[in-house]
């Protein structure tokens, strides 16, 4: 007998982020195969697309009342969430971060439990900070480790974080692994043309880095491991930062990089980068994950990165990359020179990420993961 369709209320950040962009593909995913998902984020999440059937957006409105130093965003997102979930009869919330999105989720279902209404059951996916940063921090700890105590799954997207959150949070249920995913988009410009714009001769080697820039992310590693790489190809580096990259223009002059790197700030569509580029570099000193690494071994580009986090759980080092210990950035640029001067071990690197990344890290493989802890949840 076929199972019912599910009624999922997905609750995200909406920002250029991984986390965001994880949980609009998987609501995406999940419509396709004939559920009805809910969002609730407070902007429309950068990639969600409205006009696919089975999706709707409840925006959370925040009004700043003069009386509160800070706006509360917790409360009206509870408030939308039972609202919705009482109206559309949601048998699940599945909120990506604890922090506010657990905590919101547990306030709904206590104010239908309050009304005698229908109660979605509450499953919370870690991505990171909830863990690496919060977690560490007295001020938000027991908080969310409540939230976690009353969700009725849990997930990390990665073993590394798994450790890391049992570790950090006294935690009695079990917390299972639910990997990323990406699924590439078919393209319509050609690698040749996305270099011709960003001005990269086609002998060049074009390294490329995507991310928000946060501190974490250790823009000054990356340029440092950049300028220390030699080849006797020119070697050109692409930043694709989510958010300002101002705080690190002075270290472009300091090291002469600035006809060598180009910025491209607030992109939404990161695809025909990876096509453009020869390889990826990426310079966390801490990633759960790294959806990032995940998409460029999905369009076949090596990854040179530090060893860090979940990074080794999605490039095998020396399969697909070449990994290194965290701050070694003379490692960094040997990886990025040999990379440039044998295109063909590049090139097989490439291959073999992409084939893990086929393999491990498609839709087919994941999605069905978490539509069998959905309906396990609910039963
Ligand atoms: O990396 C960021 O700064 C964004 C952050 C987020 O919450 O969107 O990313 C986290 O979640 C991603 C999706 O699961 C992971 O791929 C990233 O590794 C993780 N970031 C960190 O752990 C720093």
């Amino acid at each position: 007998m076929a199972e019912r369709s599910l009624d999922i209320g997905i609750t995200c950040y909406p920002l250029i982020g991984g986390s965001g962009i994880l949980a609009t593909a998987l609501g995406s995913e999940l419509a396709q195969r004939g559920h009805r998902v809910h969002f609730f984020s407070s902007a429309l999440p950068v990639r969600l697309d409205l006009t696919q059937p089975g999706i709707s957006f409840h925006k959370v409105v925040v009004n700043e009342y003069s009386l509160f130093t800070y706006p509360d965003y917790t409360l009206p997102l509870a408030v939308r969430m039972a609202e919705v979930a009482q109206a559309e009869r949601l048998d699940l919330f599945h909120v990506h971060y604890a922090v506010p999105h657990a905590t919101a989720a547990y306030l709904a279902v206590q104010m239908l439990a309050s009304s005698r209404a229908h109660r979605p059951k509450i499953i919370t996916t870690l991505h990171g900070t909830d863990t690496t940063l919060l977690g560490q921090d007295a001020g938000y700890r027991p908080a969310i480790e409540h939230a976690l105590a009353h969700s009725d799954a849990i997930t990390t997207v990665s073993q590394s974080l798994r450790g890391e959150t049992l570790a950090t949070f006294a935690i009695e249920r079990p917390v299972e692994v639910i990997e990323n995913f990406f699924v590439p988009s078919p393209r319509t410009r050609t690698r040749e043309e996305v270099r011709a714009e960003l001005g990269v001769a086609p002998n060049e080697f074009l390294a490329v880095h995507i991310s928000n820039v946060r501190p974490l992310k250790r823009i000054d590693l990356l340029l440092r491991s950049f300028a220390a790489a030699r080849s006797a190809r020119p070697l050109r580096l692409l930043v694709v930062a989510g958010s300002p990259f101002a705080p690190y223009e002075s270290l472009l002059d300091e090291l002469r990089l600035r006809e060598r790197v180009i910025v491209k700030e607030g992109v939404r569509e990161v695809e025909d980068y990876l096509l453009a580029a020869d390889a990826g570099l990426y310079s966390s000193e801490h990633e759960s994950f790294g959806l990032s690494i995940l998409e460029t071994l999905f369009y076949g580009k090596p990854v040179v990165a530090f060893q860090v986090g979940g990074i080794p759980e999605v490039v095998v080092d020396g399969e697909c990359g070449l990994l290194h210990p965290f701050g070694d950035i003379e490692a960094m640029a040997r990886s990025l020179s040999l990379l440039a001067g044998s295109p063909a071990r590049a090139q097989a690197l490439g291959a073999n990420g992409r084939r893990r990344a086929e393999t491990y890290f498609t839709a087919e493989q994941i999605v069905p993961r978490y539509e069998a802890l959905y309906r396990r949840t609910i039963r």
